[in-house]
């Protein structure tokens, strides 16, 4: 399957339901008031957000009034452009340190651990070795879940016993991480704790630990977020990206979703790049992110 029929079809609920009524809207008729109002509502019910809304509008407004269009099929391109235009094209993700560490934060249930599986069978794949942290010690059953992957996938994991400090979990992964050789060591970490402000310090403190562990680490820390909780998730994600220094956002579940505009709302608000996508529950459904096969993929109505 091309790259583009995966996105489409890992995307065909969000492309049904509010992308789908904006393609019809632009189908076959004249620009009206009732045309703009339409199609604000639709993005606004789509997760774009109030904002992005607002600026594609304004400069799809400007440009019927420039080049003189009356018809909205000729708004269709232009669309596409400046949604295409709101997206961060993903950086290349570097592996220059040797472990490379990369914490892996967001809330229960939002992907966390499945994502690092994901990424354990993508990153081996790539030839690199890699070993696993369950520093979500809040739940015994986390750890477990970690250690059932890592079994699969043939990837050491360091656990602590139930309950232990998760700061311990990560140095000690690190440590492992820098005897094994390994290339890349990823910690999974706690995404409920007895309350929000419990949750946020105790990832600063692993975030510290991390960097007493290994100079300058974490490289990179990721925070995943799961497509089907909407504008919800971005209030958390700031909570997230207060606490510890995020550098990329991986979203999940988009193919449970019917928002996937949330994407741009992820861009716009938190200013920074998603780099994965959860396109299903497969390993191979962890898919890097692509701007232009995302915009099709919302866009094209089978
Ligand atoms: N459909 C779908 N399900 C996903 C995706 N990513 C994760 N899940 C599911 O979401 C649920 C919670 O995932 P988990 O990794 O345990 O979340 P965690 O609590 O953040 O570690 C599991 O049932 C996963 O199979 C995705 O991209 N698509
Ligand atoms: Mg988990």
């Amino acid at each position: 399957m091309n790259i583009f029929s995966r996105w489409r079809e890992g995307l065909s609920r969000t492309s049904k339901a509010s992308f789908g009524q904006i393609v019809t809207l632009l189908g076959q008729s004249e620009i009206t008031e009732e045309t703009w109002d339409d199609l604000e509502a639709l993005l606004i019910q789509a997760d774009l957000g109030v904002e992005t809304t607002t600026s594609i509008l304004e400069e799809l407004k400007r440009l019927t009034q420039t080049e003189g269009w009356i018809r909205s099929e000729q708004l269709s391109s232009s669309l596409k452009t400046e949604l295409r235009s709101r997206l961060i094209s993903p950086p290349e993700i570097s592996f220059s340190n040797k472990p490379t560490v990369i914490l892996v934060v967001g809330v229960n249930g939002s992907g966390k651990t499945t994502t690092i599986a994901k990424l354990s069978s993508k990153f081996t794949g790539e030839g690199r070795k890699v070993l696993l942290g369950a520093a979500d010690t809040f739940r015994a059953a986390a750890v477990d879940q970690l250690q059932v992957w890592g079994d699969r996938l043939s990837v050491k994991v360091i656990a602590g016993a139930p309950e232990s400090d998760p700061g311990a979990v990560a140095f000690n992964a690190i440590q492992a991480g820098i005897a094994n050789e390994v290339d890349v060591v990823m910690v999974d970490t706690a995404g409920r704790l007895h309350t929000r402000f419990n949750l946020m310090e105790e990832l600063k403190k692993v975030n510290r630990v991390v960097g007493k562990a290994m100079p300058d680490a974490p490289h990179h820390v990721w925070l995943v977020l799961d497509a089907t909780t909407g504008q919800n998730a971005l209030h958390q994600a700031r909570s997230f990206k207060d606490a510890v220094n995020v550098s990329g956002v991986i979203l999940t579940k988009l193919d449970s979703s019917a928002r996937g505009g949330m994407a741009f709302a992820i861009q716009h608000e938190l200013n920074l790049p998603i780099l994965f996508a959860g396109l299903g529950e497969k390993p191979e459904d962890l898919t890097p992110f692509d701007p232009d096969a995302f915009v099709d993929g919302i866009l094209t109505t089978k």
